[in-house]
């Protein structure tokens, strides 16, 4: 199997109910700003290359945004700022993005997310991450020949891919590494064949955490750029 199977896959989960309602409610209602647009309204997949050494993980699509687009991260506040600053490292084609079908490339790194449905107030629940879980894990398991960093945006994904990293075969220290802002952890292959997976924290970058000043643009960008040369982009 390959990303893109599993991605195919992905698109057709329905385990959810609160989320199946929520995705598919959002889609049919819209918000007037995108009347005209048919909204996605399904799982999101992770974007990005097969064989990237950078994997970001989030927390869930917006509804406005990547349910409505089809790509993470594409046409919501925090996806701007994410593609500004990865375009600013050479990382990503473009600075801006539109919609799933606007060529933009990511040079080495894939995005993702622990929760591939919108949820209500952008806040999936403890079962909804549970329950998503096997699908980051079979993520980190094909990724694993080649990613190197993983920057994980915000508590949530710290809580969540923990324990997918430890399924898909690193060795996670117990206790487990706490969530901050610049954590930086080594996690070793747990059959300790291969190289280290290099895991980082950085706040999740939404609107609100931009706006009220707890992230800012520099602070993401520093995180990224380390990941990104630990990573060897
Ligand atoms: O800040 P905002 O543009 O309203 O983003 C909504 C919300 O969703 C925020 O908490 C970021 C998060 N998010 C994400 O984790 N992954 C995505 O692909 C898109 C948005
Ligand atoms: Fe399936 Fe994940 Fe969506 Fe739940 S959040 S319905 S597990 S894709």
């Amino acid at each position: 199997a390959t990303l893109t199977d599993l991605d195919g896959r992905l698109v057709e989960c329905r385990a959810c109910p609160r989320l199946v309602a929520w995705r598919e409610e959002t889609a049919a209602v819209k918000r007037a700003a995108f009347r005209d647009w048919t909204y996605w309204g399904r799982p999101v997949p992770g974007f990005g290359p097969p064989d990237a050494s950078l994997l970001v993980v989030g927390l869930a699509p917006a509804a406005h945004g990547g349910n409505r687009t089809g790509r993470m991260f594409t046409g919501d506040r925090a996806g701007d700022v994410l593609f500004a600053t990865l375009s600013e490292l050479g990382l990503a084609s473009r600075g801006t993005v539109t919609d799933r079908d606007d060529g933009l490339e990511l040079y080495g790194v894939r995005l993702t997310s622990p929760v591939h449905c919108a949820p209500p107030a952008n806040r999936p629940t403890p079962g909804e991450r549970d329950t998503c879980r096997p699908w980051l894990v079979r993520e980190l398991e094909l990724l694993r020949p080649t990613v190197r960093s993983v920057v994980v945006l915000g508590a949530f994904g710290w809580q969540a891919a923990l324990p997918a990293l430890g399924a898909a075969g690193w060795a996670v220290p117990r206790p487990r590494p706490v969530f901050g802002h610049g954590t930086r952890t080594a996690l070793a292959p747990a059959d300790g064949r291969g190289a280290p997976l290099h895991l980082f924290g950085c706040y999740h970058v939404s609107q609100r955490n931009v706006f009220t000043g707890r992230l800012t643009v520099d602070m993401l960008r520093e995180v990224l750029a380390e990941a990104a040369e630990t990573a060897g982009l």
